[in-house]
């Protein structure tokens, strides 16, 4: 199971694969045994003449249709995220054309190229003219290499051709239908279906159609509910995930610019005014500039991140921040208290979270460190466990410990090691994640019962201040220094 989830990428790249590979000869023999019902008959033709306005004839359509498609795949082996797919589809027709030679058939249109190449150019250019986006246009002409190449047109187009062709070449075949479209051949109105081949036919046509529209797709959406009681660091992780993402991956990889909720715009522009005011001289240490959340608050943060190598997404994550005290009440509401009979909380916002949880992929629980260390303050663990009895079988849960930098001079003495290096994450993780099923039964018995092995530390480098107080060191833009958020959302994937 382990290896599936980790190599989950390249197990689906040998499933396309198979499908592309398998399904070559049938689709091959299901063009050719449709093609020349194509040519009588009257479906396609009705449909091609109306159209075109009954001007060009079809094989005119297949040449434009042609040198659209193939300058469609074509421009899929340059786009960031599709390429992989691009391959996969320059296979299949790799095997198609195969099918076609061992079941000795030629299509017309191979017949009657040469006097129809101005008709494949012309479907060339529009595939062009319609995929490719003004910003590369520049940057071609720049000669620059943009810095991200999506042709998002391409696979949809793609889709729609061949979804539409081998429907097409389906009813063709299968489908009998008096020919009432041919002008002058109007027969005994009968309508059936042709049975032979069937279920191979139907077989080939559905899985091309499936693996075709799974293609299509940039866009992913995760939906993430986080859960920790009052001051756990919910708001400190919700600025900091996206921060540490910007600053560790988007800046390097070729990824799209994020999309920012505009309750998040508003959470980091926070950051920005109080922390680079900060004029620090010595290690230059900044404020806690979040405040607790009101009761009735309920801020939408979601933004986006890439997800997957071989057949990327952009992938949105959404999250509700919301107050801590409503996670008692949140709690016997979910167990089956009736809303309005909640004695706290804010009715509003335990509604929304109950929606939240309901459609979320991923649950992540909020071990608070300070809160664990201090004898006078308490976890509040025992509240997760309604959360996990409901959902623990359904859904994936993570456990997160917020503050984890309060270890970090314990890990400092024990290991040798820095806990602000994010070499050392790994070992700092397997470390927190001892810690605390030590110091929590209760957690430690939670962890078992779902299966979880690790508790991601997220923290911020800080340090202890004259009073004894912890304050995050800053950065010399004035920046908070997250830890382990890029990690825990690679674990939200
Ligand atoms: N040492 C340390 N302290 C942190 C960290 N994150 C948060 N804190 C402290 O915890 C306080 C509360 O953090 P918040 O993120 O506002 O907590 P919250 O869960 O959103 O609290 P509510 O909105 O009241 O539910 C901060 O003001 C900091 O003092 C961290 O990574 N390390
Ligand atoms: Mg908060």
């Amino acid at each position: 199971m382990e290896w599936l989830q980790s190599n989950q990428e390249q197990v689906r790249l040998l499933g396309y694969l198979a499908v592309m590979i398998g399904l070559g000869v049938p689709l091959a023999t299901l063009v050719s045994r449709s093609h020349d019902s194509a040519t009588q008959g009257t479906l396609t033709r009705f449909i091609v003449e109306s159209v075109t306005g009954f001007g060009p004839g079809l094989v005119t359509l297949e040449a434009f249709g042609l040198g659209g498609i193939l300058t469609l795949m074509l421009l899929l082996l340059f786009d960031d995220k599709k390429w992989a797919q691009g391959i996969l589809l320059w296979i299949g027709l790799g095997t198609l054309t195969v099918g076609f030679w061992l079941s000795g058939f030629v299509p017309r249109i191979a017949l009657q190229l040469w006097a129809h190449l101005g008709h494949v150019a012309l479907g060339a250019t529009a595939a062009l003219l319609l995929v490719v986006p003004r910003t590369v246009w520049d940057s071609v002409l720049d000669l620059r290499i943009p810095r991200r190449r999506e042709f998002r047109r391409a696979p949809k187009l793609i889709y729609i051709a061949v979804m539409g062709s081998v429907v097409l070449l389906y009813v063709e075949y299968h489908v009998v239908y008096p020919p009432v479209f041919s002008p002058g051949t109007i027969g005994e109105a009968t309508v059936g279906v042709r049975l032979d081949n069937l279920f191979v036919d139907s077989v080939t046509a559905a899985g091309f159609i499936v693996v075709t529209r799974k293609f299509m797709q940039y866009e992913a959406k995760k939906t993430v509910a986080f859960f920790g009681k009052r001051n756990a660091g919910k708001s400190v992780l919700a600025y900091c995930a996206p921060t540490d993402y910007m600053n560790r991956v988007a800046r390097y990889a070729d990824v799209p610019p994020l999309e920012i909720s505009q309750d998040l715009y508003e959470l980091l522009g926070q950051g920005e005014e109080v922390l680079i005011e900060d004029d620090g001289s010595g290690p230059q240490t900044g404020e806690w500039f979040i405040d607790n959340n009101e009761q009735n608050d309920l801020e939408e943060f979601s933004w986006t991140i890439k997800d997957g190598k071989l057949f990327p997404k952009n992938l949105q994550i959404d999250i509700r921040d919301h107050a801590g005290e409503n996670l008692p009440p949140f709690v016997k509401a979910l167990s089956g208290v009736p809303i309005d009979e909640l004695d706290r909380g804010n009715p509003e916002v335990i509604r929304a979270l109950l929606e939240q949880v309901e459609n979320a992929d991923t649950i992540v629980l909020l071990i608070d460190v300070a809160a664990l260390r201090d004898p006078g303050d308490s976890l509040d663990a025992h509240l997760y466990g309604e959360i996990i009895s409901e959902y623990g079988a359904s859904k994936e849960i993570v456990f997160a410990a917020t503050k984890a930098d309060l270890y970090d001079s314990e890990f400092r003495n024990e290991t040798g090691l820095d806990p602000y290096n994010v070499g050392n994450f790994d070992r700092f993780r397997r470390f927190v994640t001892r810690k605390i099923q030590r110091e929590s039964n209760v957690i430690a018995t939670q962890m078992r019962d779902v299966g979880a092995d690790a508790v991601h530390p997220v923290y911020v480098r800080t340090v202890e201040d004259e009073n004894g107080d912890r304050v995050p060191v800053v950065t010399d833009d004035g920046d908070l220094q997250p830890f382990g958020h890029v990690e825990l959302q690679e674990r939200l994937k």
